[in-house]
């Protein structure tokens, strides 16, 4: 048994029954998973359904975060919890990620195990893999069931655009402007398709992606260069493409140089712009809705053309930083 967030310090203890602890590790390992929610302030998923059975009710008070879950590492299994082992549900951790924020992990984390991975992409033969990364100082994990091959010439975009932890990637065919996402997964095995997520955009496009509207889900930032022509495509929960927003469509102008980050620190991505020909600057700012970048006229300035722009956190404040170079 554990505790609850609000505990005396005195009575924050997590008690082991010695008879698990001898032969059954998968079983710690589920049990510790779930004395640790508690710990973080979730109590059981069963006490928001009705049951004969005495132990699955109690009397805790409760907030749902995300819609009751049979699969949550949070069920007792006779109180109709369904899951079998200690891995936490994509509802868990939705629902942790909307109390305590998306993983801070630097990096790529495909298989979402809080270890940094690396995919590799070989442009000319369309040769994908994933390398993962581990405890200690060896070399990444190889996988032979990570390798697969795609096509040719793929731009790749990494992102969580589906919030359920693991690191996915978005796929832009820059030529024909065909584009779909490859979800990361918690084995280190191959990406998950989804035909949903599968459309057409068009060709030429440059995307930045971000957390716009700082719900945890990664999206997308349109600029067509060639017309100066913006526009958000937001990720969600479901496996699909990202979510059209008409309210986010706007027409800025040709030859911008863009760089995202949280230049504000209010965990909303921001976009900077520099008008390479001029020299002017300005930030567009993320915010809550699925509408345009909030526009502030005291972020313009004009600094000098043709700068090459580098981003960064440099002074480790939590705001993002520009570096001239
Ligand atoms: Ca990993
Ligand atoms: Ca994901
Ligand atoms: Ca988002
Ligand atoms: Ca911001
Ligand atoms: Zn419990």
């Amino acid at each position: 048994m554990a505790f609850y967030p609000d505990f005396e310090r005195s009575d924050r203890r997590v008690e082991l029954n010695r008879r698990y602890v001898i032969y059954d590790y998968a079983l710690v390992a589920k049990v510790l998973t779930h004395e640790v929610g508690h710990i973080l302030g979730f109590p059981h998923e069963h006490l928001r359904i009705s049951s004969s059975n005495p132990d699955c009710s109690e009397s805790e008070l409760w907030e749902g975060l995300t819609a009751y879950d049979s699969e949550s590492v949070m069920n007792y299994p006779q109180c109709g919890g369904l899951s079998t082992y200690s891995r936490l549900s994509l509802l868990d951790r939705i629902g942790a990620r909307s109390v305590y924020g998306p993983s801070q992990v630097p990096g790529a984390d495909f298989n979402g195990d809080a270890y940094a991975d690396i995919f590799r992409y070989d442009t000319g033969t369309g040769q994908v893999e994933t390398r993962y990364g581990n405890a200690g100082t060896g070399d990444l994990l190889f996988s032979a069931s990570s390798q697969k091959t795609w096509i040719a010439n793929l731009k790749m975009i990494p992102g969580d655009f589906n919030g359920d932890g693991n690191t996915d990637i978005f796929r832009y065919n820059t030529s024909t402007g065909e584009v779909e996402i490859r979800y990361g997964r918690p084995e280190m095995d191959e990406f998950l398709f989804s035909a949903l997520s599968q459309v057409t955009w068009i060709p030429g496009l440059e995307l930045i992606p971000g957390d716009f509207n700082g719900d945890g889900f990664t999206d997308i930032f349109r600029y067509r260069p060639s017309t100066g022509e913006v526009e958000i495509r937001y990720g969600s929960a479901i496996m699909t493409e990202l979510l059209f927003s008409p309210s986010s469509q706007q027409t800025w102008v040709g030859n911008l140089k863009m760089i995202p980050g949280d230049f504000n620190g209010d965990g909303y991505t921001d976009i900077f712009r520099y008008y390479m020909p001029t020299g002017e600057v300005e930030i567009r700012y993320g915010n809550s809705g699925m509408g345009a970048l909030s526009f502030s006229a005291t972020s313009q300035e004009t600094w000098v053309s043709n700068l090459n722009l580098v981003a960064g956190d440099f002074n480790g404040d939590g705001y993002t930083d520009i570096f001239l170079v």
